[in-house]
């Protein structure tokens, strides 16, 4: 409650923009020097949108190359036992989609979290990586076949069976794409955005594989997805919110997560109102 009225203030008083304006976007400390391997370069969506070489997502079946644009982004909630772990990611290019979905067997993964559309303003955002409602498509070793696609006002929720041809196992996957979301831009609706990252936390309850989370580069929407989730979990745990310690977090895990101050004040003030709206609330409540 005490973190709740610094959020509150800090937001009234702009403090809070002024101290995420001064915050590191990239930890000098870490290097990408694979993103920038000439044979890599046309893997990365973004010229200017590097994963770190420490926390970078390594492919271990791919027989020519290891690298693809996504890194491991760890959140810890004190007090609870909770660690949400996730990978974040570009959206795949025609190209990389194969490397993706490798990705994705091999992390154990059962959720993908998309959060842009596949074309915003006449330009391509993200490749269509997976099949058509009860269509079959094949990538190298791997199967994807589409099962089930539900469309709720901003939600598309989808069902894939992802078969490895050479061991013959199969993996259901659920996919989760949020549609009223520009790039740079915030949610359309606060209540819906919550709504969605409530889902998103009960489809992973009891979840140790990580969560595939991605938008077009990979930083700003999927950053304020990663902040909100971590909060209204901190909320729950009854611990207090700071969203600058948890920006600070992101990005000494992937560089630039959360693209600018208009979405970190969109997803501070989600915070808040989840919590003054009861949205969210701590499940134990200490007696005073
Ligand atoms: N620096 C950006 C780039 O690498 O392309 C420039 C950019 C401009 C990127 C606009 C995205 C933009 O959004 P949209 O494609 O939705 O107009
Ligand atoms: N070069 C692009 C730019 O600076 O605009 C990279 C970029 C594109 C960065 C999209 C962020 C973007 O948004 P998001 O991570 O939410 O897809």
């Amino acid at each position: 409650a005490q973190s709740m009225l610094l959020l509150a203030d800090g937001l009234a008083s702009g403090a809070l923009i002024a101290q995420y304006e001064q915050l590191y976007r990239k930890n000098p400390e870490l290097a990408s020097l694979e993103s920038k391997k000439a044979e890599n370069q046309n893997k990365n969506r973004y010229r200017d949108i590097s994963p770190y070489d420490v926390t970078r997502v390594i492919l271990m079946g791919c027989i020519n190359s290891d690298y693809i644009n996504a890194n491991y982004v760890n959140m810890e909630i004190p007090g609870s036992g909770i660690i949400n772990r996730y990978i974040a990611t570009q959206g795949p290019l025609s190209s990389t989609v194969a490397d993706f979905w490798q990705m994705i067997l091999e992390a154990g993964s059962t959720l993908v979290v998309m959060l842009t559309t596949l074309v915003e303003r006449g330009r391509t955002k993200c490749h269509q990586y997976w099949p058509n409602i009860n269509e079959t498509l094949t990538f190298r070793n791997l199967t994807l076949i589409s099962t089930s696609e539900k469309t709720d006002d901003y939600f598309v929720f989808r069902e894939f069976i992802l078969r490895d041809i050479n061991t013959g196992e199969e993996r259901d996957i659920t996919h989760m794409q949020y549609c009223g979301w520009p790039d740079h831009g915030v949610p359309s609706d606060w209540r819906q955005f919550t709504k969605f990252t409530e889902t998103v936390r009960s489809a992973r309850t009891g979840m140790v594989e990580p969560a595939v989370v991605h938008c077009s580069a990979g930083i700003g929407r999927t950053g304020v997805l990663v902040l909100m989730e971590t909060a209204l979990c901190l909320i729950e745990a009854n611990q207090p919110v700071y969203p600058l310690d948890i920006v600070r977090s992101m990005r000494d895990q992937r560089a630039m997560m959360i693209q600018n101050a208009s979405q970190y004040k969109f997803v501070c003030e989600a915070v808040h109102k989840a919590y003054t709206e009861g949205i969210a609330k701590p499940l134990l409540e200490f007696s005073r």
